[in-house]
């Protein structure tokens, strides 16, 4: 009996500043609704799917920052996403902003979670690769604020059983480092999940502008065959408060092939049936790590960091 989850990649066009989380629910709302009458078992949402994508701006004040931040998981704007995928019975991975309070001191993680068929949280992934920048740097036409409001994730690259497969979790620019695919592909990982917001110009290197959408698909593309399974990479799109985002979401097979496709920058819904068992072409052959992975050969790889390190 072979292993089939029907797959939908949920893509979110832009959300304002000011728009509500009831206005995004809604809209997730509606896709999940569409994925369940296309016969879809999972959907899988952005990084940072209820709000606008803050980090592009310098906050002076801290309550300012945790506007945007969940302070509880569901909380009730996001309870109708839990209720409906467990009357529906469909899966859902959901980006956000976590905001946790431990011994009376507050934790902020770029976090996504795994949500089951019964509407209960199985898995959770807190970002670890976080791009960007610490101090306000007024000479870019936006910010990208992630390493001064998010802290480095703290629960690895975790893979769980869920949906009778293996499934596992990352965020936008962890889809970039090779470790991320491979520390899941160690683990077995059969699917992996990740939203992303990417902004089409990065003020660094203007001249690879052109290049987003290609060096998106490239790493996504990689990091699926190179470890034999399925990528699901979705996208919040379009010109967000006059920042283009790239939108190109996408479910890539073990292959390596991009197997549907968003064509808008804005909500869209694609379908894929995603057959588990086709891990298996590509880790009992080309990439089976037990026969032909060299980790004696590859300490470099897990060296501390030197302090004259870039
Ligand atoms: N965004 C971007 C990403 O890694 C970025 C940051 C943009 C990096 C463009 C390189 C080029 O896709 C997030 N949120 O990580």
């Amino acid at each position: 009996m072979s292993r089939v989850i029907r797959t939908a990649a949920a893509q979110l066009g832009p959300i304002g500043r000011n728009e509500t989380r009831q206005s995004s629910v809604a809209r997730m709302l509606e896709l999940m609704r569409e994925a369940h009458a296309s016969g879809a078992q999972l959907v899988v949402f952005p990084e940072l799917a209820l709000t606008t994508f803050f980090p592009r701006w310098y906050f002076e004040q801290q309550q300012q920052i945790d506007y945007f931040f969940e302070t509880e998981m569901p909380g009730p704007e996001t309870r109708p996403l839990f209720e409906t995928a467990a009357r529906l019975g469909i899966g859902f991975y959901l980006g956000f902003a976590e905001r946790i309070i431990e011994q009376g001191v507050s934790h902020y993680y770029n976090t996504s979670i795994l949500v089951n068929r019964q509407g209960k949280i199985i898995g959770k992934y807190r970002k670890i690769h976080l791009p960007g920048h610490q101090e306000n740097e007024p000479w870019r036409p936006f910010q990208h604020l992630e390493k001064r409001y998010f802290e480095r994730g703290n629960l690895g690259f975790p893979v769980f059983d869920a949906l009778d497969g293996k499934l596992g979790m990352c965020l936008c620019n962890d889809r970039r480092w090779p470790e991320t695919y491979r520390v899941m592909g160690l683990q077995g990982v059969e699917m992996i999940l990740l939203g992303y917001n990417t902004p089409l110009h990065y003020p660094l290197a203007p001249a690879h502008d052109h290049l987003q959408n290609f060096h998106n698909h490239l790493v996504m593309q990689a990091g699926a065959y190179q470890n034999g399974t399925w990528v699901v990479g979705v996208a919040k799109a379009g010109i967000e408060e006059g920042c283009e985002l790239i939108g190109q979401s996408c479910i890539i097979a073990p292959t390596g092939e991009i197997m549907v496709q968003c064509d808008t920058l804005e909500d869209e819904l694609i379908i894929e049936d995603c057959d588990l068992d086709r891990c298996r072409e590509i880790r009992e052959n080309i990439f089976n790590f037990s026969l032909h992975r060299e980790p004696q050969d590859y300490q470099l790889i897990c060296q501390p960091k030197l302090s004259t390190e870039a």
